[in-house]
């Protein structure tokens, strides 16, 4: 059967229980894989050890890795390095916007919410891939998360949406320079899930409703189904894709 076991992978964007990294990471247990969570803020360290606690075997290695301080990700990955020797592959899923922003018109966004979800949501996986690239000496997978907001227009996603289109042309850009290093770099597509970050997207009940009613599943996205998929991106199994984006949504984005 499928094993990962002898992988370590980092997680970056563990929130809480219900966050999609935790799902990867619960699918990626499963697998047998080894972890390494990465953090962003002082008060998110409480919960990542708590959940990651959870998980049976030798315990995971928990650092703080804010993704917009250069300093932060360059000495996250200097302590993976000594801690683990080498990676293979890492979890990007992580993004931020000021909530304000995604409200009323995308018109209306100032230049420094636009710079921010960038700098958060899409500028760090290129920051980040640069990081790992140094300790994923057997190649390896990188894999972001983003929504179909980054391609077509949905309701209240605004800078969100440019932001994430910028993230999947970013995993356009990374994979093309580093397939020679036989590193991969792929996005995964979910569909909406109740998380924290979600919590900030107004009217999210209706969209879910829309999904349930719409979608060619008629169910919406679970963070299972979208960690089995990362477990895909992050293995051998999928050694022939890269620049990809897959969408884990019940199949929503072929509708309409
Ligand atoms: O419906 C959804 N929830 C979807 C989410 C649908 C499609 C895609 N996504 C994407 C999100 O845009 C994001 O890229 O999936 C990714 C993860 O989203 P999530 O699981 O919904 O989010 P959440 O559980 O809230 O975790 C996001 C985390 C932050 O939590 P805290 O509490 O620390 O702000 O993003 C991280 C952080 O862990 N984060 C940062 N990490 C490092 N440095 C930073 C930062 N500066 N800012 C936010």
């Amino acid at each position: 059967t499928f094993s990962l076991e002898g992988k370590t992978f980092v997680i970056m964007g563990v929130a809480n229980k219900r966050s999609i990294a935790w799902g990867v990471a619960r699918s990626l247990h499963k697998a047998g894989a080894k972890m390494i969570f990465t953090y962003g803020k002082d008060r998110t360290e409480k919960s990542v050890r708590e959940l990651s606690s959870t998980l049976e075997g030798e315990p995971s290695i928990i650092l703080q890795c804010d993704v917009t301080k250069d300093e932060s990700i360059e000495k996250c990955f200097a302590t993976i390095k000594e801690e683990t020797g080498i990676i293979h592959g890492v979890v990007h899923s992580v993004a931020f916007a000021n909530k304000e922003e995604l409200d009323g018109e995308f018109v209306n966004t100032s230049r420094e919410g636009f710079l921010l979800a960038h700098n958060i949501s899409s500028f760090s996986l290129t920051a980040v891939a640069k990081a790992a690239k140094e300790i994923m000496p057997e190649g390896g997978s990188i894999v972001t998360m983003t929504y179909l907001g980054g391609e077509r227009v949905m309701p209240n996603y605004n800078v969100m949406g440019v932001a994430k289109a910028s993230l999947e042309a970013n995993v356009r850009y990374l994979s093309s320079d580093l397939g020679k290093d036989n590193i991969r770099v792929n996005a995964i597509s979910a569909g909406p899930i109740r998380t924290l970050s979600a919590k900030g997207v107004r009217d999210f009940n209706t969209i879910l409703k829309k999904i349930e009613e719409e979608a060619p599943l008629r169910r919406t996205t679970t963070p299972e189904e979208v960690g089995d998929t990362a477990v895909f991106l992050l293995s051998d199994m999928s050694r022939g894709i890269t620049g990809e984006n897959i969408h884990v949504d019940s199949g929503y984005h072929i509708i309409g």
